[in-house]
């Protein structure tokens, strides 16, 4: 299923932190608080209207499916824990791609949905209970990785003060993030 274009209103109200290696239009550097958002879920494809409900599974089927689980992007600006209490809320968590194919159909889905700009989104992966070892919020451990890397760059770097994963909407790649930071999220859901 193809990504519903979002109307570029959507990118200029209450923009989410930029990552760190450049500022695409439309994000603000080294902004923490966004005040003032909309409490509601302008879901891809889906209604936007001021109350859309939150995502069911149901709505969650706008998102992109693969095998028995479905993702959703939500377009709301949450911290780490916000987020993973919202995708919970409706039965699901924050996404946990859990093999390669599925971390390409993630990849595949944050690129058409926000092309041409690039936008971080949470998943449900964190190093909180001992540095460096990273879980998904299932308990179990990750056992594959994708961060992000070039000669200046090397993911994670964030230490002790970053334990929470969001990948990059333009390449998939993974960076740690201040979990308290708000930003876009996606939820995943049993079919
Ligand atoms: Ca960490």
């Amino acid at each position: 299923m193809g990504g519903t274009p979002l109307p570029s209103a959507l990118f200029t109200v209450n923009p989410p932190p930029c990552q760190k290696r450049y500022s695409p239009v439309g994000c603000s550097p080294g902004g923490t608080k966004v005040r003032g958002q909309r409490s509601h879920f302008a879901q891809l494809g889906g209604n936007q209207r001021s109350q859309t409900p939150p995502p069911t599974i149901a709505g969650c089927l706008r998102g992109r499916r693969l095998h028995a689980k479905c993702f959703l992007i939500v377009k709301q600006f949450e911290g780490y824990d916000g987020a993973q209490e919202l995708c919970r809320l409706r039965g699901g968590n924050l996404a946990m791609p859990a093999d390669a194919a599925e971390l390409a159909t993630l990849r595949r889905y944050l690129h058409e949905a926000f092309q041409p700009f690039n936008w971080p989104a949470w998943v449900g992966i964190h190093d909180r209970r001992a540095e460096g070892l990273w879980l998904y919020e299932s308990g179990q451990r990750v056992s594959f990785f994708d961060w992000y890397q070039d000669h200046l760059v090397s993911q994670p770097n964030g230490g002790a003060r970053e334990n929470c994963v969001s990948l990059s909407s333009d390449d998939g790649k993974w960076w740690d993030n201040d979990c308290t930071r708000r930003m876009y999220y996606i939820c995943e859901y049993r079919l």
